[in-house]
């Protein structure tokens, strides 16, 4: 029996011994887990479950409309019609993600403006990386290389989560992210065949991004509150660690095919794992740029509640004209 699932802090009940009753919502939720089938909206589900999801799910969100804003910096300045084009779409993607989120979260019974006014009050995370600055051109082509390919590594294990609307919306988020990673891969090696300048741009890019990318996949295991838990519901398949050891040994050879080196002197190949021993992550690093005190934090955070208060306008007109609807099909209905 799947007992776990109720072994939870944070209002559940106590867990239950192997012989103890428990109520049949309960036992068909456990019940899905075994059979690591599908959670949808309607059926019961644990509160702790629904908290940790819609945590989970409105970060996520969070971290793709905040995320918007380092690459749509410079779509004003794109070398090229074709890059303005390719990036335009790509910030118009992330946005889209961002809804596609913000409903899976609303499913589980919480509203958008609750979750809009924690990220705006400062009390919601978003994702460390989108706290660093993009000074060059190279930046934007690093984030669609090294960001978006940290993010699909984390985010193909997600559409597998036994939660349906959200493993459903990551199908649909990774086939687009494939595309934002092969776009960046592509910018790179574009400058990397150009000037030395050019060169010397992307792996001045490269250096910047490649620890915070390495701290995007979370604190190591050993300190991840959740991950226990989140295993036990099917909402995490696979660790932190085990995910940003995945990603180091995809990206060496990517980045000896760019023809860039990645800024880690302790990064080399361990014939005994059968995989790339690499060096430590600055957690302190991690922890105060999670708490606020990052490059870009408050810019970022400014730029999203101006946005917000500026757009106030349109969500005025587009409740208007859905009441003047609504009173005309009254109207027509009489
Ligand atoms: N930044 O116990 P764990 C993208 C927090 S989307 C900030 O390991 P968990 C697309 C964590 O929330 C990128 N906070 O937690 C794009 C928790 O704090 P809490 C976003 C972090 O949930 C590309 C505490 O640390 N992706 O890139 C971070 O089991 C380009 C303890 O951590 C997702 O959100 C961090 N990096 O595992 C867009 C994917 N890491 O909540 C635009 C879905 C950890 O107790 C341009 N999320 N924390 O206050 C996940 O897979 C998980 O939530 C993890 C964290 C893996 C992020």
């Amino acid at each position: 029996m799947y007992t776990q699932s109720l072994d939870l802090p944070g209002g559940q009940q106590p867990a239950a011994a192997d012989n103890t009753e428990v109520s049949p919502e309960q036992a068909r939720f456990d019940a899905v887990m075994r059979a690591d089938g599908k959670i949808e909206p309607r059926d019961w589900m644990p509160e702790a479950y629904r908290k940790t999801l819609v945590r989970q799910i409105s970060q996520h969100a969070h971290s793709e409309i905040i995320g918007m804003q380092p690459e749509g910096n410079w779509i004003s300045r794109a070398p090229s019609l074709k890059r303005k084009a390719i990036l335009l779409a790509k910030v118009q993607d992330e946005g889209g993600h961002g809804l596609y989120l913000y409903s899976a979260a609303e499913t589980m019974g919480v509203s958008r403006d609750q979750l809009v006014d924690a990220l705006h009050a400062g009390k919601a995370k978003y994702s460390s990386i989108f706290n660093y600055p993009t000074p060059t051109w190279a930046d934007v082509g690093v984030i669609g290389w090294l960001v978006d390919g940290a993010a699909i590594m984390n985010q193909i294990p997600l559409c597998r989560c036994t939660y349906g609307p959200y493993a459903r919306a990551m199908i649909r988020i990774c086939k687009e992210e494939s595309f934002h990673q092969r776009q960046g891969f592509d910018a790179l090696l574009a400058m990397m065949k150009g000037t030395q300048a050019q060169r010397d741009m992307v792996q001045q890019a490269v250096d910047r991004w490649w620890w915070p990318v390495l701290m995007m996949f979370g604190p190591s295991d050993k300190d991840s509150i959740h991950s226990g838990q989140s295993f036990q519901w099917g909402i995490k398949r696979i660790s932190n660690d085990d995910l940003r050891q995945k990603f180091v040994d995809a990206i060496v050879e990517q980045a000896r095919v760019l023809g860039v080196t990645l800024p880690d002197p302790d990064l080399k190949w361990n014939a005994q794992r059968k995989a790339y021993d690499y060096g430590a992550i600055d957690w302190e690093e991690f922890w105060r740029v999670v708490n606020g005190d990052g490059p870009c934090n408050k810019e970022r955070l400014a730029t999203r509640v101006k946005a917000h208060e500026d757009g106030a306008w349109v969500r005025e007109a587009a409740l208007a004209y859905a009441a003047k609807q609504a009173a005309r099909a009254r109207r027509q209905a009489a």
